[in-house]
This record gives structure tokens, C-alpha cells and sequence, in this order.
């Protein structure tokens, strides 16, 4: 699909080793939004993301690379993303994991829904969303921390721990990346809570979560622990 005119899109991937997956991710976002630059936020993976991206970027002006110097969690990822596209003033920001779990096919249809909306979610937990190959224990963990966010963030939204989103850089200017608490997973569910505390308008759009394609799941189970505790202290915090 074509961006309207004037609109300037950014693409990130917050990346652990996912070199493999890159080769094939990248090239396919652009099938869909051929207009999109991408920013790759990787933490000196050993598998040599670093140099591969710096090789790249310099046949690619759409490419882009922000290195940090060693593994410093999820949710620090995914706000220098965030922020690097308010610093850049593009006008809609989408992120995606880079494993191919969340599939650019659905690109379009977020897209088309930020017509109405300030963040669009890829959702797993709306109708024709769903999710392949997880066992029961990690169906489980994503369930009970979705009624736990909703429960103490009072968020309306269904799936809420997914990290496939689109929101409005104009309306992430006006968040205090400074008071954000989570480091690690719970960076979803502090952004839609703080989104709403600014008022954002809320659409959610079905998606198939795939199994990842190369490598491995950085996640622990003791991570589901540490991202109830973190929200419960964004609850806590308020305004
Ligand atoms: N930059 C960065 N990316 C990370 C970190 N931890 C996970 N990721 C990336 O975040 C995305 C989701 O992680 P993944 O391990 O697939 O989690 P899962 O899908 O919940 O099993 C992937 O693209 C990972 O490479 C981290 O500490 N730093
Ligand atoms: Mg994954």
C-alpha cells in the first residue's frame, strides 16, 4: 500500500539474535508498505546483527541500525524505538517482533485503521485473531496477564501484552518517556496505559501470531512474574 501523501512511516524491530529472520523480514515489510523506512533497535547480538544491518544500510536509504552496547531488556528496546521516531518526526511508528511471529501481510490493515484511531493493536484476542503453536503453559501466562492488566490498568483493550502496534508519533510526544517503569515485556501494557491517560483513540485488528521462524524465544517463564510486579507499580503510580 501507498502512505498518504506527506505521512512518513517507520518500521522497528527491537532485535536479540535475529539475524536469520532479518533477511527475509526486512525485504517482506516492504512488499506491503514500500514507502516505510525501518529501524532496527539490536543489542550487539552475537550473531552478528550489527555488522550484517551496517553492510546493508549502505546499499538501502530506507534501512536504519540503533546499536546499544549489550542485552538491556525488551521494554528499553522498544521505547528508544519509540522515541527515536518522535526525533525523527515520522508520522506513524508501527513495531513488530522480528521473528516473523507478527506477519507484515497485516500491515495494510493497521494501517487502515490509524484513519480512526491513535494506536492500533495487531490482536491476537479479537475476532479472527488467534494464535499457532504454543502450549498450554504459555496460553496460559498471556491469558491471566491480559485480565491482570485490564483489571488494575482498567484497559478496554483485548489483547494488551502483543507487541505488534501502530500508534501516532504525534500523540507519543505528549508521553514522559522518563517515568516509564517497565524494562522488560510489561512495556506493552504501561503503553496502552499511558496512551489512554492522553487520551488515544483505540483500534485493534485481528492477527494470526506465528510460530517464529528461526531461533530462539528470549522470554522466561520467571518474566510473566516480574511483569505483574511491574504494572502493578504503574498502577500504583497514577497520573
Ligand atoms: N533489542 C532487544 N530486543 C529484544 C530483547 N529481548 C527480546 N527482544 C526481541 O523482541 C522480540 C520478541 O522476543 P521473543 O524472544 O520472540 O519473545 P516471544 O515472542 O514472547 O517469545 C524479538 O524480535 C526479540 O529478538 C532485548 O533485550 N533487546
Ligand atoms: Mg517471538
Amino acid at each position: 500500500m501507498r502512505l498518504n501523501v506527506g505521512n512518513r512511516l517507520l518500521v522497528t524491530l527491537c532485535t536479540y539474535n535475529e539475524r536469520e529472520n532479518l533477511v527475509t523480514l526486512i525485504p517482506e515489510i516492504w512488499k506491503y508498505v514500500p514507502d516505510a523506512e525501518i529501524l532496527v533497535v539490536d543489542d550487539n547480538s552475537p550473531d552478528g546483527t550489527g555488522p550484517f544491518l551496517e553492510e546493508w544500510i549502505t546499499r538501502e536509504p530506507r534501512l536504519h541500525h540503533l546499536g546499544r552496547p549489550a542485552k538491556q531488556g525488551l521494554g528499553t528496546a522498544t521505547r528508544a524505538a519509540l522515541q527515536y521516531a518522535v526525533e525523527h518526526d515520522y508520522t506513524l511508528v508501527c513495531n513488530l517482533d522480528a521473528d516473523f511471529s507478527h506477519h507484515p501481510r497485516y500491515l495494510p490493515a493497521i494501517l487502515a485503521a490509524m484513519e480512526s484511531a491513535d494506536v492500533t493493536i495487531g490482536s491476537r484476542y479479537v475476532a479472527g485473531g488467534g494464535v499457532e503453536g504454543w502450549g498450554v503453559r504459555r496460553h496460559f501466562m498471556s491469558q491471566a496477564i491480559n485480565a491482570y492488566a485490564r483489571l488494575l490498568l482498567g484497559l478496554k483493550t483485548k489483547d494488551n501484552s502483543g507487541a505488534y502496534r501502530c500508534y501516532r508519533v504525534a500523540k507519543l510526544r505528549e508521553l514522559n518517556f522518563e517515568r516509564f517503569l517497565a524494562t522488560g515485556y510489561a512495556i506493552q501494557e504501561e503503553l496502552l496505559y499511558r496512551c489512554r491517560q492522553v487520551g488515544c483513540r483505540f483500534a485493534e485488528v485481528p492477527i494470526q501470531f506465528e510460530e517464529r521462524r528461526h531461533g530462539v524465544s528470549k522470554i522466561r517463564f520467571s518474566e510473566g512474574f516480574r511483569a505483574c510486579w511491574v504494572i502493578l507499580r504503574v498502577a500504583l503510580q497514577g497520573k
